[in-house]
């Protein structure tokens, strides 16, 4: 029999200073304990043990020329953490905070996300300690360069497909994608969210955020509500946050507020026309990481400093960073009056804060569910890969739209209460958790 507090103590450990690591392990051991202790072949397979611990955990150094002529050298990392139901799959950050504890956390999220997709893929994520924040084409394009000449030696379209994630979008991809097929010599799916020209799948940039808000509405439908007329927040400006905004628009919502490490933008107009859609992805890829010019652009409010927390609204959606809606930020939103906290960028809300939206009944969802249509597509990316095609937009979004229902039926299907109050935290970690759990007994220690 495990016991929660016994367990993680022996996690803390053995992973000091992974205090992320820590909090995604916990919350989803929490969730799943009961599971595995009144499932014998779980406890006889020791697959908490197991699944807490990536299969390979790769390093190295990546050196660089920047404009100056200096020689740069950062960190790379790709952790592969769990293949029981595919190839690793996951994306690359590069952000001048991440450590190896930061690509573990996301790399055990992926393990459960990627499952609940129905796909065949495994958990993994990697990424680099470097900024692209002011740096230029040159420099990103030499940096990537010398990061997939030593990236290259661990993965492969059947082994480990890494794509995109904070910092690295379609131009980070492409520059990898070329110094993969300079050295392999082969043109495959090693990547995904490639360029429609050269292998991509259409509707993978907007599948995150699509896929976000096609959850949203069915738990809208669950509570008898409706996306139209409702007030949305949504913090962050990229590529996520980009396709949040043009569909919680289609939808009939309205979205008022925006933000960037600078602070806020109080929009009461709506971020709604596809000119101010686009201009908040020109900000974002800018390589500048602040949100303040939109409001000189369209006359809109710009709140320095502050966190879009306290913008009064109906629903709150996460589109940034890990941890950036705390306790004290769902209190106040709870206060304002929010009907709905809805995750998409990944563990987007402490511990804290997903008790006290839980604790007053409002119906919160992690990321690991909502945000899974942009892994969910991926998939379909090494699909069309694989058969040397490319599918219609339509089927595309079709299918990512069945991904999302699915993914929303199983959250409720393991997260009902007694109460009919839905614990979308432990239904998605239970549904996600039992199908990789049941692999790895069948596939054997
Ligand atoms: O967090 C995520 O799911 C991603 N960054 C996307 C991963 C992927 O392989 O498309």
């Amino acid at each position: 029999m495990y016991k929660l507090d016994e367990f993680m103590a022996e996690l803390e450990r053995k992973n000091p200073a992974q205090p992320e690591f820590i909090q995604a392990a916990r919350e989803v051991v929490a969730s799943v304990i009961d599971v595995v202790n009144n499932t014998p072949k779980y406890l006889n397979n020791k697959i908490l043990d197991r699944i807490v611990e990536p299969e390979r955990v790769v390093q190295f150094r990546v050196e660089w020329e920047d404009d100056n002529h200096q020689i740069q050298v950062n960190r790379g990392y790709r952790v592969q953490f769990n293949s029981a139901i595919g190839p690793y799959k996951g994306g690359l950050r590069f952000n001048k905070n991440v450590t190896v504890g930061t690509l573990k956390f996301l790399g055990f999220e992926q393990i459960f996300k990627n499952s609940l997709t129905t796909l065949p893929m495994g958990g993994g994520k990697g990424g680099a300690d470097f900024d692209p924040v002011g740096k230029s084409d040159n420099e990103i394009l030499r940096f990537c360069r010398s990061f997939m000449t030593e990236l290259q030696k661990y993965i492969g379209p059947d082994t480990d497909v890494p794509a995109g994630d904070l910092g690295v979008g379609g131009r980070e991809i492409g520059f990898m994608y070329g110094q993969y097929k300079r050295i392999r010599q082969e043109n495959t799916g090693v990547l995904t969210g490639k360029g429609q020209t050269w292998g991509g799948s259409l509707i993978r940039p907007e599948a995150t955020g699509f896929g976000a808000l096609y959850f949203t509405n069915e738990v809208m439908k669950l509570n008898n509500d409706t996306l139209k007329g409702k007030r949305v927040i949504v913090s962050g400006f990229g590529n996520v946050a980009w396709g949040a905004v043009t569909k919680a628009t289609e939808l009939g919502a309205k979205v008022i507020a925006i933000s960037g490490p600078d602070g806020y933008v109080l929009d009461e107009a709506g971020v709604s026309t596809p000119e101010k859609i686009a201009y908040m992805l020109e900000l974002r890829s800018s390589n500048k990481n602040i949100v303040a010019p939109y409001a000189e652009k369209f006359g809109a409010k710009f709140v320095p400093g502050k966190r879009i927390w306290e913008v009064p609204c109906d629903i709150a959606f996460t589109a940034a960073l890990q941890n950036e809606l705390n306790g004290d930020d769902a209190k106040l939103l709870i206060k304002n009056g929010v009907k709905y906290a809805i995750e998409i960028s990944n563990m987007g809300c402490t511990p804290e804060a997903i008790e006290a939206f839980q604790a007053a009944k409002i119906p919160f969802c992690p990321g690991k569910a909502v945000n899974a249509g942009g892994v969910a597509v991926s998939g379909l990316e090494m699909s069309q890969n694989a058969e040397h095609l490319k599918w219609a937009a339509a089927d595309v979004d079709a299918q990512l739209h069945r991904i999302m229902e699915n993914i929303f039926a199983a959250c409720v299907k393991e997260g009902k209460q007694a109460d009919g109050y839905v614990d979308y935290v432990k239904g998605a970690n239970i549904a996600g958790f039992k199908k990789v759990a049941d692999a790895m007994c069948e596939l054997g220690y």
